[in-house]
């Protein structure tokens, strides 16, 4: 028995490789990360969701928060079972009016995970629909198990970091996850998904969380770290990430770059 998800919502995720909507957050709780976003954004040079790559919540008390919200581990221990880390998490944000896109892909590709069952909890800080660019994915993908070719368009505007692209894909099953702000869709990293360009006035804000059992472990480089959220890392996978001292704290920003340079370089290059 599921503690929080629905039966149907379990047997969805099963079938589909993803579930949505899931209320996480309150409109009003989801409009002050919107809040905290916008003035980060508007202290830093350049854009969030480049700054800050794959363990973004490093040196933010209220990202650090987030992670923790108990409402988030107890539906993520309700698929991947009692013993959960956080291993990374990631901007993925559109301006209003914003011609970029995200090409279909499979996370996995680059995860480095084995095995590979990891998930991402993305949280819509603003709402995330058909006009705004929401994310769509093609129901039953991850279940063949295997990582389809890609290949690396480094297209400008597409936010993929090498712009990994699987060509041909069938998109008459493609299914849209709009998601109000506050609520979340879960994937598997084997789905196959993507998001068109943000046609709306309002900036599409998400924030993504990887997520997956102690059991699974980082094979590309030793000394991975996470967020242990619930439960026992048994086998020793993950060490602690180090929380900040306080907001963009030196030792937090040098943190996240260390770590992105780790992975970016450990990441093997695809077709
Ligand atoms: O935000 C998007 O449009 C895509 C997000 C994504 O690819 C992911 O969370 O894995």
């Amino acid at each position: 028995m599921p503690n929080v998800l629905t039966d149907e919502q379990v047997e969805c995720w099963r079938r589909d490789g993803a579930i949505w909507p899931i209320d996480l957050l309150t409109p009003e709780e989801a409009g002050e990360y919107a809040k905290r976003f916008k003035a980060l954004e508007d202290s830093i040079d350049g854009e969030v969701q480049d700054r800050f790559r794959i363990k973004a919540h490093l040196p933010f008390p209220w990202l650090w928060d987030l992670i923790r919200h108990p409402r988030l581990a107890d539906v993520v221990e309700d698929l991947l079972g009692p013993d959960i880390v956080c291993w990374g998490s990631s901007f993925f944000t559109k301006k209003a009016h914003d011609p970029r896109f995200v090409s279909w892909h499979q996370d996995t590709t680059y995860y480095g995970l084995e095995p590979p069952e990891s998930i991402t909890a993305w949280i819509a800080f603003t709402r995330s629909d058909t006009e705004s660019g929401c994310m769509r994915f093609i129901p039953g993908s991850h279940a063949a198990a295997t990582v389809l070719p890609h290949d690396e368009t480094h297209d400008a505007e597409n936010l993929l970091a090498r712009g990994q692209t699987i060509h041909e894909i069938d998109e008459s099953t493609a299914t849209e996850m709009p998601l109000e702000p506050g609520q979340m869709s879960i994937h598997h990293n084997m789905t196959v998904h993507s998001s068109e360009p943000n046609r709306a006035d309002y900036a599409r804000i998400g924030f993504a969380i990887h997520l997956v059992s102690a059991d699974v472990r980082q094979v590309h480089f030793d000394g991975a770290l996470g967020i242990r959220l619930r439960g026992e890392d048994r086998n020793g996978n993950w060490t602690e990430d180090p929380p900040p001292a306080y907001e963009m704290a030196p030792e937090s920003l040098a943190a996240v770059d260390e770590y992105w340079l780790r992975y970016k370089n450990a990441m093997p290059a695809r077709a």
